[in-house]
């Protein structure tokens, strides 16, 4: 039995709902934990997630956590529609771009929404209400990041990390599929490409992706495929249609400076 914790509006979330539908994997149980409802903070769930993060699957009483770690093994669990490629090299090559999604993408993706949007959110909130969410958090270093974000906006070091990540990422696929290729691992849709996609909508969603991919021609034509897959449009990968217009009025709001930023940035590393 396969049962999945999740929020709809987590990118984290959404790569294992685009597993699931890649994988054609219908008979799971949904649980819905709210996370601005703080329901990640319920004592029964931190039992089996300790972070209070989402998502985390249970599977015949085995509890597995970490998003790619969960697409990996629910592609492992299902034969059908493999998502690896087919050489031992190539996975450990497929593994990397993960591995950097997980380690430098997320923490880009996530500065740049708690900059635009979520800043606006928490600061709305009442001083002792946004003093407890943090102090129910679990994991120090992600608390100092929200806090940067949402007092120094797009001027906290997080937020100028976030540039150089994603910059980095994006010339490096660029670079990749000059070559013509469709996919990130060849003409095979993997998991490299599934594991980046969610993160890469939200920026779409943020008003991101336009000044990021004006000069990756190549990255563009990867990207309007990427959402054009089934699995993209089953899963809902992005933000929904409300979300859409408070990320999009937010994100023009702050999009010339951010262009600044990130033209600063470029003409200092490039
Ligand atoms: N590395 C973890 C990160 C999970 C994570 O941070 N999830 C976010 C949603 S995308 C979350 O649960 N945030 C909880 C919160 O904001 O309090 C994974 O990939 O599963």
């Amino acid at each position: 039995m396969l049962e999945l914790y999740y929020f709809e509006n987590s990118i984290c979330s959404e790569r294992v709902l685009m597993t699931l539908s890649e994988k054609k994997i219908t008979d799971w149980t949904p649980h819905h934990i709210h996370l601005f409802k703080h329901e990640q903070f319920d004592p029964n769930y931190l039992k089996l997630n300790p972070k209070a993060q989402v998502p985390t699957l249970v599977h015949d009483g085995e509890v597995i956590r970490e998003s790619s770690l969960i697409c990996d093994y629910l592609d492992d669990l299902y034969p059908q529609q493999n998502l690896k490629p087919s050489s031992l090299s190539a996975i450990a090559q497929m593994r990397e771009w993960i591995k950097e999604a997980d380690e430098a993408g997320f923490e880009g993706v996530a500065s740049l929404s708690f900059v635009i949007i979520f800043r606006k959110k928490l600061m709305n909130m009442h001083d002792e209400d946004r003093a407890n969410y943090w102090a129910s958090q679990t994991v120090l270093e992600r608390t100092q990041r929200q806090q940067s974000c949402v007092f120094e906006g797009l001027n906290s070091p997080y937020a100028l990390r976030a540039i150089a990540t994603w910059e980095r990422i994006f010339k490096k696929i660029e670079s990749v599929i000059s070559d013509g290729r469709t996919w990130l691992m060849g003409e095979e849709f993997t998991l490299a490409d599934l594991n980046l996609a969610p993160f890469i909508a939200r920026l779409d969603g943020l008003q991101l992706i336009e000044p990021w991919l004006a000069d990756k021609p190549q990255t563009k034509r990867w990207w309007e495929n990427i959402k054009k897959r089934p699995s993209y449009l089953e899963a809902r990968v992005g933000p929904s249609d409300e979300e859409t217009e408070t990320m999009g009025i937010e994100g023009r709001k702050i999009v010339n400076a951010f262009k600044e930023k990130r033209a600063e940035y470029v003409a200092t590393h490039n």
